[in-house]
Formats: C-alpha cells, structure tokens, sequence
C-alpha cells in the first residue's frame, strides 16, 4: 500500500511539474485530488485495512496528501506569475522604437497666403486688426456712406439677422465686406492709422466658378497728415512685388465705391506674361486686383477724426481670388470644398 501511495505521489509531482497552463493543472488536481479523485480513492479504502497496519498507512497517506496540496498551489501560483509577466511584455514600450507617425495636416492655401499678406504689412509699419463677421448695419452700410436707399447696397446683397433693429446700430448684418473694420478701428484707435484687416466676408450671390457666398478680403487704411494716392501706388507696388517675388507694377483706373473719393480700381501688370499680354490678362498685359481711393470726409467723420486734419486711403482686395491668382485655381469653389485631394496639392 505504502509503495502504492508513494508512485501515485511520483506521477502526480510529475504530471504538476509538466503542466503548461492552470487549466491542464485544475484536470490533474481534479484526477488525484478530487471527491472521486485516486488518492481521496485510496483514502476511503483505508477502513477496509488491517487494524495494524491502519494508523501508519493513515498517517503516509495523510502526508503524501498535504504534499501533492502544496505542489498544487505552488505551481498555480508560478503559472499565475508567469502569465502576469507574459502580459506586461506584450504591453510593454519599446523605447528605441520609431515613433507612430501622425498626419497632422499643413495650412489651407488660404491661411498660408494670408499669413504672408500679413507680415509683408508688418514689415511696412501695418498693424492686422479685426472686427465681427456679424456686423451692424451702421457699420457695413450707413457709416461707409451707404444709407438704405442707396442703390450701391444692391451690389453687396446679403444676409441680415431675423432680431429686432437696433435704433441707432440698425439690424444685424453678415459682412458684405471688410471695410466695417475702417470705422471701428477710427473709433477705437484715432488717427494716425496703418492697419490691414484679414477677414470672412458674405453675400448673396449667384455662385460660379469666380463668385462664393463666403469669401475672404484684405482691407487696408492709411489715414494721417498729407497721405496722398502716391503713397498707395507705392504701398501696393512694393506688397505685390514681395509676394510675387518679382517686379509688379501697379495702375490706377477710375471705380466708384461710396466710401472713397475719388475712387478708384488698381490693376497689376500680369504675373503671367509681365505684361507682354497673354491668355491670363485677356492679352491687355494688366490684371484687375482691388477697389480702393482716398476716405470720404464723412467716413472719417463717422469713425471720429476731423477731415480737414487728416486724410488718408483704403483699399479692399479679394485674398480669395489673390489665392487662386497665385495658384492658378480655375474654380474658386474648390478652396472651400474640403476635398483633401485638392488642399493636398499645397
Ligand atoms: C469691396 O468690397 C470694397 N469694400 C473694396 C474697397 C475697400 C474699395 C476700400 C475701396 C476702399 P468689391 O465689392 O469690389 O469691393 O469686392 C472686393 C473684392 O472682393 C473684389 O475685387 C473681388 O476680388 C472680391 N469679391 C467680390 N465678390 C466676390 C465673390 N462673390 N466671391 C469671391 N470674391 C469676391
């Protein structure tokens, strides 16, 4: 009996010692150690022993027992270890690896231009100022010289606010243009005035390939003591230049906007052909770029600064169409598309 509980006791260490994972282990426990396991078997067959012999085999029996327990949860603790240090390193870091990569995009053509409008200004003495996209109509229209009847706001028809006018500020009113930012600058600033303003312009238009409902302009305003149309020839002439990064020249032709007098609309000698005349210029050698002039007395006075003091310009251009120009973009309509195959290109 004796030699039979101790080979029992040899297969079972055995057998724990080969297992491979918890459940292989929980069979074997279950095989020897179970309620019809071998040993609880022999365990039960002890009564039916001789008297003498009884005690001893009780006792071995006994022993061999608390032994095989032990072995049991030695190896499930180390089988328990095991797994735990398998799992950390598959999590773990591999710091001499190569990073995961993130696309994280670039600026939209537009942004890129923009910020390059903006530091050739700088580098002039322009400071960028803002103001809302959703304006009051005393600002966008009646302060620029444009009261409710006059037939100059058929050209920038757009979008008001459905609310209740204002009684002095009017109704609210998506900007039709940057040139809003001219008065609340005057207001807040005084003369003398250099600034540009960037900016998110609306209307109501009948959409194609060179006309959006939202688009982007750059303002500009000069206002101080003996500032004359000469100093926009020059401002322009050298900013185009810059951006281009070749000789521009600028033209004036006469154009009419009721917050400028005399006004006028600056054309640049074509980009493409330098002037020689190609298909871009309609073979003239010049390419319409902006609207500007000299501020109307009742502008300025609307923005606070005392015409006969001081005088200045303003102008407005399209940095939408400015983009295109620049990229040879047919379709303006791509640049707000958000189609990735588009703004990748750039
Ligand atoms: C104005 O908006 C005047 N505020 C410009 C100005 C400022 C004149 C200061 C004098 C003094 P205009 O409506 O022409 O002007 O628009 C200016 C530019 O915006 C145009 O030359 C054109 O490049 C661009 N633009 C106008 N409408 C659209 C449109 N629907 N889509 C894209 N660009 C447009």
């Amino acid at each position: 009996m004796q030699e039979k509980l101790e080979n029992l006791q040899t297969e079972a260490l055995k057998k724990i010692q080969n297992s491979k994972d918890l459940n292989e282990l929980k069979n074997h426990e279950i095989f020897y150690l179970g309620k019809k396991g071998k040993l609880t078997e022999i365990l039960h067959g002890l009564k039916d022993l001789p008297n003498d012999q009884r005690p001893t085999i009780g006792k071995f029996s006994n022993v061999i027992k608390k032994n095989l327990e032990e072995a049991f949860v030695q190896k499930e603790k180390m089988l328990e270890n095991e797994m735990i240090l398998k799992e950390l390193e598959e999590d773990s870091i591999d710091i001499s690896a190569p990073g995961a990569k993130y696309n994280i995009g670039h600026a939209h053509p537009l942004a890129t231009t923009q910020y390059e409008v903006e530091n050739i200004f700088h580098g002039m003495g322009f400071e960028v100022a803002d103001g809302p996209e959703v304006e009051v109509e005393k600002f966008n229209f009646d302060d620029l010289n444009m009261p409710a009847t006059h037939p100059a706001r058929d050209m920038q028809d757009t979008f008001f606010i459905d609310k209740k006018a204002d009684l002095k500020l009017g109704r609210l009113v998506l900007r039709t243009q940057t040139s809003p930012v001219q008065i609340r600058t005057m207001l807040k600033y005084g003369a003398p005035l250099r600034i540009i303003v960037p900016g998110r312009v609306f209307r109501n238009e009948a959409l194609d390939a060179c006309h959006e409902h939202t688009f982007d302009q750059v303002e500009g305003l000069m206002i101080d003591k003996n500032i004359s149309l000469a100093h926009l020839k020059g401002v322009m002439a050298e900013f185009l230049s810059k951006l281009f990064q070749r000789e521009i020249k600028v033209r004036f032709r006469p154009g009419y906007f009721p917050f400028v007098e005399p006004g006028l609309e600056l054309d640049m000698s074509c980009m493409i052909c330098d002037g020689a005349g190609c298909k871009t210029c309609k073979k003239s050698g010049w390419v319409e770029f902006m609207g500007a002039g000299m501020v109307h007395p009742n502008v300025l006075r609307a923005g606070g600064i005392n015409p006969d003091e001081y005088q200045g310009w303003a102008f407005g251009f399209g940095l939408t169409r400015l983009v295109m120009m620049r990229y040879g973009i047919d379709d303006i309509r791509m640049l707000s598309g958000g189609d990735l195959r588009f703004t990748e290109q750039f």
